[in-house]
C-alpha cells in the first residue's frame, strides 16, 4: 500500500471535537492536505478505553480509516495538573461530563488542587495516522507550563484559561492563537508529523 501523502490528499481529521478540528486543519493547511472531518463522514466515536494517549489516539484513528477507506488522522490529548499526579490526563473531556463543560470542569480541577503549592501542569497531545489496513505512526508531543487560577481569556477551547506555558503570564485562553500554534502540545505533535510528511518513502 501506498504509504505516501502527497499535496491535494484527502484526509480523514478523526475528531468530534470543533476547537480541535479548526487547530488540526490549520497546522495541516500549509502541507496541501485536505482536512475531511469525521462529523461530515457521520463516523461514530468509538469508545476510548486505552490507558495512555497514543493508545485512544490509535483506537480513534483506527476506526476512521477502517470506516471511511481513506488515512485518518487522530488526536487525543489532556490536560495534566503535578499536584493531582496528572489528572485530568486522559479524562480531560471526561471531567467536562456528558455536557462538556469546561467551566465546571476548570473548577473541579481547582478544587482537586487546592492550595497544594506545587503549580504545574502541562498538555499532552498524541497524533496518530492510520490506513485503512490498520498500519499507524504515532506522534506525541507536550507543553509544560502552570496551572493558573482563576481562569483568564475567552480564546481556545477546553481547559485554554487555565494553563499559562512557561516563559510567559499569558494563558493560552488569552494568547493571539498563531502564538498558541508556535509552541502547543499539538503543534509539536504536528511538526513531527510533519517531519515524517517529508521523509517517508514512496511506499512502504
Ligand atoms: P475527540 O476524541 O473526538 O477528538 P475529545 O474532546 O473527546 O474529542 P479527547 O478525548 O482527546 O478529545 O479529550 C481531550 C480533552 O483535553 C479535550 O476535550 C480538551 O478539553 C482538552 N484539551 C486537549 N487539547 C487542548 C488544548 O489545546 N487546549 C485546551 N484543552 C485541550
Amino acid at each position: 500500500m501506498n504509504r505516501r501523502l502527497v499535496p491535494g490528499d484527502r484526509l480523514v481529521v478523526a475528531t468530534h471535537n470543533p476547537g480541535k478540528l479548526a487547530e488540526i486543519a490549520e497546522l495541516l493547511a500549509p502541507h496541501g492536505l485536505v482536512a475531511v472531518s469525521a462529523g461530515s463522514l457521520g463516523l461514530p466515536e468509538p469508545e476510548e478505553s486505552a490507558e495512555d494517549f497514543a493508545g485512544n489516539a490509535r483506537i480513534k484513528a483506527r476506526s476512521a480509516a477502517e470506516r471511511a477507506g481513506l488515512p485518518a488522522l487522530a488526536d487525543d490529548s489532556g490536560f495534566c495538573v503535578a499536584a493531582l499526579n496528572g489528572k485530568p490526563g486522559v479524562h480531560s473531556a471526561r471531567w467536562a461530563g456528558d455536557g462538556r463543560d469546561f467551566t465546571s470542569a476548570m473548577q473541579r480541577v481547582h478544587e482537586a488542587a487546592g492550595n497544594a503549592p506545587d503549580r504545574r501542569a502541562w498538555f499532552v497531545c498524541a497524533l496518530c495516522l492510520a490506513w485503512p489496513d490498520g498500519e499507524t505512526a504515532t506522534f506525541v508531543g507536550r507543553v509544560d507550563g502552570s496551572f493558573v487560577w482563576p481562569p483568564r481569556g475567552a480564546r481556545g477551547f477546553g481547559y485554554d484559561p487555565v494553563f499559562a506555558p512557561i516563559g510567559g503570564a499569558e494563558t493560552y485562553g488569552e494568547m493571539e492563537p498563531a502564538r498558541k500554534h508556535a509552541t502547543s502540545h499539538r503543534a509539536r505533535a504536528m511538526a513531527q508529523f510533519a517531519a515524517w510528511l517529508a521523509e517517508a518513502p514512496p511506499s512502504a
